[in-house]
């Protein structure tokens, strides 16, 4: 087993993968901006090293400076997250050269999945399903015309560095293409630096399902079974959840394979994930992912597995621990993201400091966090505060425990999309599994702003003034938990405010 890994991440991935390694006995290195000094990732790890300012260009996302303090702390491994530079074939390149273990694929693997259009090559010629579309890029606005009318409408071009919708347009008639084509290359050119566009059949209601697939040194790879991502919104997942609800039995399988598939075509070595298009009973090859995902919990809910384990094994040149056929699915689990984000202001980014937090606990729940009371959030990096996660025998339980959760956590500090995700877990076609990644745009309701919410916090505001004034005037009660009554009131939850003490306690 290496011996020690410098995590090249912050936030609750860098917290998750920190676990993952001293269970194993690894000596673990955090990294840190200036803005993330008290964060819990730098108080868990064994070591952690100041790598720059809080901007992320010149910190998490600066190679040199994480290649010089794995240097300084004689690392010998790194585990790059998600996000970051974690898809960087560059960066896993760089890591190698270093001497050191990338812990994830080979550089030319992750290169290979960053080209789209490489990627659909591959996967074609490895049988697996791809979109009806071009394999390679376009060259112009009248070829576009030309493939977009082969393929038939609606198209959407894509970028070939792309990946995640930038520079995605949708076209849904011939003389709409060449300006379509245009202004895709154009996005793609300044977001990626490079101005490839190919063209695919354009899914109007498709879910998205991903496969979890584990790869090792020795020709060995296996899924992990299916996660369902449909609930998103413009790109950034809400609520993910595993298995996928609507698969038969033979979509699961036929589609488990094709992911396998391929990862053999690519020899695909540590965690990675297939991203599918499924729609009226077909499925197809969308992206391929070369890292761990935000999501991988709900999949370690209903396997067992500790995804980090394996990839610390794999890393280490051991082999996958457990065949296809001994890889469970049990139980159904799904995660909420929770984010410094306001829903019903266009999920405006918040800020803030974080005053208090009660993190849910009990049967079958799990709080991924990466932050802690007194943590400033700022504009820096992803709004992405923890992810809470609820497991049960079925979708049912597994919901009933989640809105459980969503009850007792409480942040207080800074806004949260979690009035959002409250809703969500009670809107009928929610809790029939009627999903698509239009699940959003279908329920503008979700979105409403709502008098019984704001006249709940109101009151709670009112009754909190109250108690203020109260306390400056009378002595305040010397009662055991006094001091913490009026620190969980939060807006959204259900009807219920703590009785005002009389004074006597
Ligand atoms: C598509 C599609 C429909 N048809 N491709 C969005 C992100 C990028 N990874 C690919 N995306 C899509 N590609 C075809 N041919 C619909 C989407 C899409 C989507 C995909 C997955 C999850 C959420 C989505 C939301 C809107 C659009």
């Amino acid at each position: 087993m290496i011996e020690s890994v410098l995590v090249a991440n912050r936030g609750e991935i860098a917290l998750r993968v920190i676990r993952g390694a001293r269970e194993l006995g690894i000596r673990t290195i955090a990294v840190f901006s200036e803005a993330d000094r008290d964060s819990p990732h730098v108080v868990q790890a064994d070591e952690a090293v100041l790598i720059g300012p809080a901007a992320a260009s010149r910190s998490y996302l600066d190679i040199g400076r994480i290649l010089g303090a794995a240097r300084a702390a004689r690392a010998a491994a790194i585990h790059p997250g998600y996000g970051f530079l974690a898809e960087r074939a560059d960066f896993a390149r760089a890591v190698a050269d270093a001497g050191l273990v990338f812990v994830g694929p080979a550089a030319e693997t992750i290169g290979a999945m960053g080209d789209k259009t490489e990627a659909r090559r591959r996967m074609a010629a490895a049988g697996v399903p791809v979109v009806p579309g071009t394999t390679a890029p376009l060259a112009s606005g009248s070829e576009a015309r030309e493939a977009a009318t082969a393929v038939g409408f609606p198209v959407v071009l894509k970028a070939a560095a792309g990946g995640g919708g930038k520079g995605m347009r949708v076209v849904r008639r011939l003389d709409e293409v060449a300006a379509g084509f245009e202004a895709a290359a154009r996005e793609a050119r300044a977001a990626f630096g490079d101005g490839s566009v190919y063209v695919e059949r354009f899914l109007e209601r498709p879910r998205h399902i991903e496969v979890q697939l584990f790869g090792d040194g020795f020709g060995n790879v296996v899924h992990l079974h299916e996660r369902e991502c449909s609930i998103q919104r413009r790109h950034q997942k809400l609520i993910e959840e595993a298995p996928s609800s609507l698969l038969t039995p033979a979509e699961r399988r036929e589609m488990g394979e094709a992911a396998v598939r391929a990862a053999r075509a690519v020899n695909y070595i540590g965690a990675g994930t297939v991203e599918f298009l499924h729609q009226d009973g077909e499925f197809f090859f969308l992206e391929m992912n070369t890292r761990l995902q935000v999501e991988h919990p709900v999949t370690e809910l209903v396997t067992g597995v500790d995804l980090v384990e394996w990839q610390f094994r794999v890393a280490s040149g051991g082999a996958l621990p457990m065949r296809q056929s001994e890889i469970p699915l049990r139980g159904h689990a799904i995660e909420c993201r929770i984010t410094s984000e306001s829903p019903f202001e266009g999920f405006l980014p918040a800020t803030g400091t974080v005053r208090h937090l009660a993190i849910p606990g009990g049967p079958g729940v799990r709080w991924d966090g990466g932050i802690r009371v007194g943590n400033e959030i700022g504009l820096h990096y992803d709004p992405l505060l923890g992810k809470l996660i609820a497991a049960g025998p079925d979708r049912e339980s597994a919901i009933r425990r989640m809105r459980r959760a969503l009850a007792e956590l409480s942040i207080a500090g800074v806004s949260t999309g979690t009035p959002l995700l409250r809703r969500i877990l009670d809107e009928p076609d929610f809790l029939a599994g009627r999903l698509s990644t239009a699940y959003l745009t279908e329920h503008p309701e979700l979105f409403d702003s709502d008098l019984g919410d704001a006249s709940r916090t109101a009151a709670v505001a009112a009754a909190v003034l109250l108690e203020h004034e109260r306390r400056a005037t009378v002595p305040a009660p010397r009662i055991p938990g006094d001091g913490a009554r009026f620190s969980d009131w939060r807006a959204g939850t259900a009807p219920w405010v703590a009785p005002i003490p009389d004074g006597n306690g």
